[in-house]
């Protein structure tokens, strides 16, 4: 045992992306075991490493943690990304649950229909820029802070840092009516760890392909 964190999922974004981003933003390093057949997932399901026999799964401290949400909140609470009180994680957790919701929405489109894709990004694309984006432009004017949460780097912005990028990709502009995040995203994509993230090569992964649905299809169903 190296003693790093070992993540297990597919060589894929999905579920495992914001743990792999959280982890890297803390300057953690870790190993990946990436689900190649629906045989490995049986394995780990028959193995009695899977709470609810599904991943994402994170071997960290001994534990065989599962379910997205608590990984990110441990990892959040371990390495001092979750704010300083519990009034402070308050607003992370809101801020947070928003961006799950956005993400949500945005996986929703490669589950669409070939026909409907376009309408249905279009619609989604409207929610980021009048329903969310606004709420986070908001909170960075309200103080006039580099960060969410507390004048210092919370789960929170490494979330948000993903959700931008990821929006982006679909809209190149969607930042145009909001100048605080967009020196927000100049700033925390410059944080040494995140930088680093951010580049060619590291354990960041790439758009899920159309070609790849089948088969991550034939591993989960
Ligand atoms: N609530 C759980 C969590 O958040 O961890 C849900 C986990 C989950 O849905 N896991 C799926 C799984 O293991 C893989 S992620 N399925 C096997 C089974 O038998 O249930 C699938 C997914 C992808 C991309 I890929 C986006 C969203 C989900």
């Amino acid at each position: 045992m190296s003693g790093k964190p070992r993540l297990h999922y597919v060589n894929a974004r999905g579920r495992m992306e914001p743990i792999r981003w959280l982890l890297a933003a803390a300057g953690v390093e870790f190993e990946e075991a990436f689900l190649e057949t629906k045989d490995d997932l049986k394995k780990l399901q028959t193995n009695g490493d899977l709470l609810f026999q599904q991943v994402p799964m994170v071997e960290i401290d001994g534990m065989k943690m599962v379910q997205t949400r608590a990984i990110l909140n441990y990892i959040a609470g371990k390495y001092n990304l979750y704010g300083k009180d519990l009034k402070e994680r308050a607003l992370i957790d809101m801020y947070v649950e928003g961006l799950a919701d956005l993400n949500e929405l945005i996986t929703s489109n490669f589950f669409q229909p070939a026909d409907k894709k376009e309408e249905h990004l279009a619609t989604v694309m409207d929610k980021a820029t009048t329903r969310y984006f606004p709420v986070y432009e908001k909170v960075l004017k309200g103080h006039g802070q580099d960060f969410l949460v507390g004048n210092k780097l919370s789960r929170a912005d490494v979330q948000l840092l993903e959700i931008i990028l990821l929006v982006e990709e679909s809209k190149p502009d969607i930042l145009a009516k909001f100048p605080l995040l967009q020196s927000f995203k100049a700033k925390t994509s410059n944080i040494p760890n995140i930088k680093k993230f951010l580049q060619p090569g590291s354990q960041r992964k790439l758009p899920i392909q159309e070609k790849d649905i089948p088969r991550l299809m034939q591993i989960f169903h």
